[in-house]
């Protein structure tokens, strides 16, 4: 039987990923973690909870021994602004933290998914369709820690035999627990501000195409990628992922197809702009298709039907 810690379990991915594992695992084959404690009004799973530290290979070792942890999803990072922001602490945890995590993995046997990103592609990475394999010169602390995080997980499986695994994410978009300090944030944002007053100024410019992907996608890939039958992956680590390629106007314009007066506008942040050019518009995610089945089931105006729904009884 698996025995499962989450980190990051009170972020956006983790707080649901954690739901979907004690659903299928059990809730007592599930440890959640994150660097706080967990208050009440934190939507996530109802099973053990710890602080965990990951810049803390001892508390890491502690738990996972005293739990007997066989898999851990190790969701604990900065996002791509906030890492902007404060470079010396994205290193540090974004990569501090997976060493660490991947420490203890070797020692206890462990297999590892983390997560990798749209953000480990860079400005001289093909724009469109971008292949799995292909340049990947990112040019943020984020896009740095991402790739040099999928080089160490490879190199965990190659040379210790760890059971690594990832995706690279596109922007995840969900009503539960909101994303702090991402640059497709703003796909998440515009939801919440039209129930709330059908308006949103966006801090991205019209015509910026990122890849996107509703929530149950994200855990369904993350679940069925740590799955599957070992002997099919090729790729094991940072399979390209998505559901959809969308820019602002899209979004808007799906909105307005259950609120017709819904108006968006602008007011750019040069930060994230500038992140977001640098990243592809849209991915090709053929090799996870074909390595594990990968099928999203949302598209756009699916996800929006369920986004505004979902939110309609949350805010109003
Ligand atoms: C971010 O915007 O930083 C993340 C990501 C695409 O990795 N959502």
């Amino acid at each position: 039987m698996k025995k499962i810690l989450v980190t990051g379990s009170l972020g956006q991915i983790g707080s649901e990923l954690a739901t979907a594992l004690c659903n299928r695992y059990g809730a007592n084959n599930v440890i959640i973690s994150d660097i706080r404690e967990k208050r009440s009004d934190d939507e996530t799973a109802e099973c053990k909870c710890a602080v965990l530290d990951v810049s803390n290979v001892k508390q890491i070792a502690r738990i996972v021994h005293e739990e007997k942890i066989t898999v851990i999803y190790h969701l604990a990072a900065l996002l791509s602004a906030t890492a902007e922001n404060n470079p010396q602490l994205a290193w540090d945890i974004n990569i501090n933290g997976l060493y660490n995590i991947l420490e203890v993995a070797r020692e206890y046997n462990c297999a590892v998914f983390t997560p990798s990103s749209i953000g480990a592609f860079g400005p001289t990475t093909p724009a469109e369709n971008t292949p799995q394999d292909t340049i990947q010169r990112p040019t943020t602390i984020y896009g740095v820690t991402k790739v040099a995080g999928e080089l160490l997980c490879d190199y965990y499986y190659k040379r210790f035999g760890v059971d690594t695994r990832g995706l690279r994410y596109p922007g995840i978009v969900s009503y539960k627990t909101l994303p702090g300090g991402g640059t497709t944030d703003y796909a998440v944002d515009i939801y919440y501000e039209a129930i709330k007053q059908k308006k949103y100024t966006c801090f991205l410019k019209a015509g910026t195409f990122l890849d996107m992907m509703y929530m149950p996608d994200a855990i369904k890939a993350a679940i069925d990628l740590m799955e599957v039958d070992p002997d099919r992956l090729a790729h094991r680590n940072a399979f390209n992922v998505t559901g959809m390629s969308v820019d602002p106007e899209k979004i808007a314009a799906s909105i307005r197809q259950h609120i017709p007066d819904f108006v968006i506008d602008y007011d750019i942040d040069p930060v994230r702009q500038g992140i977001a050019d640098s990243w592809p518009n849209s991915l090709d995610d053929s090799a996870a298709r074909e390595e594990w089945n990968w099928e999203p089931e949302y598209n756009l105006d699916r996800m929006t039907e369920e986004m505004l729904k979902c939110l309609k009884e949350k805010l109003l």
